[in-house]
């Protein structure tokens, strides 16, 4: 019985191998599907245009940057094979070992930028802010450790930001202008999408504006083109998530003339089709022989 068991062990093993490369049950049978994140976010335009370019038959999940995260951390736990947006700087490359696949064809561009975006009238009506919000300024480090402390708390987001804020003050006291900033009680407001590294810097300068410079802010959270048209029509008052020159290309073609660029506040960014290393394929062009 044991040896019949055996056997039957060692023929399923040589057809499932013999499956992959194209069979039946290809390693993605379960999960034929890119995870994605928010529709308006550049990397989901960028994984339609990846289908169409690669052929690939597999459909884009639309989600969240969270679930999207969820979804990978569950997969892993079965060591399942999956697949999904993903992009650079974020934790989950701290917390698992993952790897972008290869994109022969450079649909997910070059490495970019991350952008600090502001009303048109911003300048004028607080030049002090805006010399601080063009001082801003994370390195890899930095925004990696602030963004690891936040996924890894349960505590309240803001309350993490102002825990990291106060062990770093030499990072940040050198984005205040001389003499300081002091926002006498006016009100901010500051939009952000659900994106990890957004979340770190978006509540890491509401602590400082509040503790530091006596502003009063108010936070929004939504997808990526209200914000953009928000920040255009002048009813939002910055944004530091603008991936630039790639993701955000047609969100700054369309508004680009009616807010102010205030130059970049990280850089060496990176979106693309992200894999767990041992998923055992290397480039997005091999996805298709490993779906049914
Ligand atoms: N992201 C994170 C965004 C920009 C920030 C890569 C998911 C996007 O694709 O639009």
């Amino acid at each position: 019985m044991k040896k019949l068991l055996a056997l039957v062990a060692t023929l399923t093993l040589v057809f499932s191998l013999a499956a992959c490369g194209g069979g039946d049950d290809g390693e993605f049978a379960e999960n034929p599907e890119i995870v994605g994140i928010e529709s308006g976010a550049g990397i989901m335009a960028a994984t339609n245009t990846a289908i169409e370019e690669y052929g690939l038959e597999m459909e884009l999940l639309t989600s969240s940057g969270p679930a999207m995260v969820s979804a990978l951390g569950d997969a892993i736990e079965n060591e399942e094979w999956i697949v999904v947006t993903g992009w650079s700087p974020h934790y989950k490359f701290a917390n698992y070992d993952l790897k972008y696949l290869e994109d022969s064809k450079g649909v997910y561009g070059d490495v970019e930028n991350l952008h600090t975006i502001a009303r048109s009238g911003l300048r004028s009506d607080d030049p002090k802010l805006t010399t601080f919000l063009e001082d801003f300024y994370m390195t890899s480090n930095e925004l990696g450790g602030l963004m690891g402390d936040i996924a890894s708390s349960d505590d309240d987001t803001l309350e993490v930001a102002r825990t990291w804020a106060s062990n770093n003050e030499d990072v940040w006291s050198e984005w205040f202008p001389a003499g300081g900033l002091d926002g006498e009680d006016e009100e901010i407001e500051i939009a952000y999408v659900n994106w990890a590294e957004g979340v770190a810097m978006t509540h890491l300068v509401q602590a400082l504006l509040i503790d530091e410079a006596n502003y009063s802010v108010e936070l929004t959270m939504a997808d990526a083109g209200p914000i953009f048209s928000g920040v255009s029509d002048g009813s939002i008052d910055f944004f530091l998530d603008a991936w630039l020159p790639v993701t955000h290309e047609s969100y700054e073609e369309t508004y680009g003339e009616d807010y102010e660029d205030l130059g970049f506040n990280f850089e060496g960014a990176r979106i693309g089709l992200v894999v767990p290393t041992y998923v055992d394929i290397d480039s997005i062009a091999e996805l298709n022989d490993y779906v049914n």
